[in-house]
């Protein structure tokens, strides 16, 4: 428990520099890869979340914990026992057409790897056209993530969600929004499935609707 405890305390403590040493002794040690992923590794990045969202820790420490999260997955994946690291599901995720900004679209990505998804990258000012494209050269995604920071590029993800509808496609995928400006109403005026207001709820609601845990076990 003790080794459990200790790489628990030092993601949430964003202690970057000791985990992968402390990983390894841990492993060396004979505690288990899964105990390790799913006993300390998941539930203290959730209380890193959690923290974030309280407005109890700030970006700068919600980035080093998904990196550090990052670092342990990968020292991790060749000890999973027989059991494939199965992958939490497949999200594609962009900024919307004519929209620059991608910091919180990165931060997004960075804490959804860490959680198990596969992602499917598409930067910035994504067209409608090519998130159209994306869901359709990747069928197994089970979410497409829009992100908007200008009141002026948010139009673009009603536009692709109506591309989807148009296309015949719109029930084959989830579609979760969010960015500064964007609010619940505006998700569900356009047709969202979900709306998440920073990096960790995007994670829960994106959880919820993969309907899966995390890191599932074939
Ligand atoms: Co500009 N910019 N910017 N900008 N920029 C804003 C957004 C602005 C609010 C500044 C202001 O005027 N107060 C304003 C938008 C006003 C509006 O329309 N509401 C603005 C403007 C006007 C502009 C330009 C038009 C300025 C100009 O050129 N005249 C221009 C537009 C360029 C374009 O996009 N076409 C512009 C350009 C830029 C830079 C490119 C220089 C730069 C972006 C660099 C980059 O991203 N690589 C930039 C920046 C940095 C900002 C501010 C300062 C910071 C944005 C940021 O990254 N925040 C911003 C002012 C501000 O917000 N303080 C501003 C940190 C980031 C982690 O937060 O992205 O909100 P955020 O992500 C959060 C949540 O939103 C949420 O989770 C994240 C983390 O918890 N979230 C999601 C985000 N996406 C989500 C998706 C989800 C769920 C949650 O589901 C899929």
């Amino acid at each position: 428990m003790e080794f459990l405890d200790r790489i628990g305390t030092a993601l949430e403590k964003c202690e970057m520099s000791g985990m992968e040493d402390l990983v390894k002794s841990a492993l060396a040690d004979g505690v288990g890869a899964d105990d390790l992923l799913n006993k300390a590794l998941i539930p203290a990045m959730d209380r890193v979340g959690n923290r974030f969202e309280k407005g109890d820790l700030f970006l700068p420490e919600l980035i080093v914990a998904a990196e550090t999260m990052k670092a342990a997955v990968q020292i991790l994946k060749p000890h999973l026992r027989g059991t494939e690291l199965e992958s939490s599901g497949k999200v594609i995720i962009g900024t919307a057409w004519k929209d620059l900004h991608d910091i919180g679209k990165h931060l997004i990505h960075l804490v959804l790897e860490g959680d198990g998804f596969e992602i499917v990258d598409l930067g910035t000012s994504v067209s409608p056209a090519k998130f159209l494209a994306a869901v359709g050269a990747h069928p197994d995604a089970s979410v497409l993530a829009m992100s908007a920071l200008l009141t002026t590029t948010m139009k673009h993800m009603g536009a692709t969600i109506d591309a989807l509808n148009a296309a015949g496609v719109r029930e084959k995928i989830r579609v979760i929004v969010g960015g500064a400006p964007v609010t619940e109403e505006f998700a569900a005026e356009i047709g969202a499935d979900a709306y998440a207001a920073d990096a960790n709820a995007a994670k829960l609601r994106i959880r919820q609707l993969c309907n899966k845990g995390q890191y599932l076990k074939r």
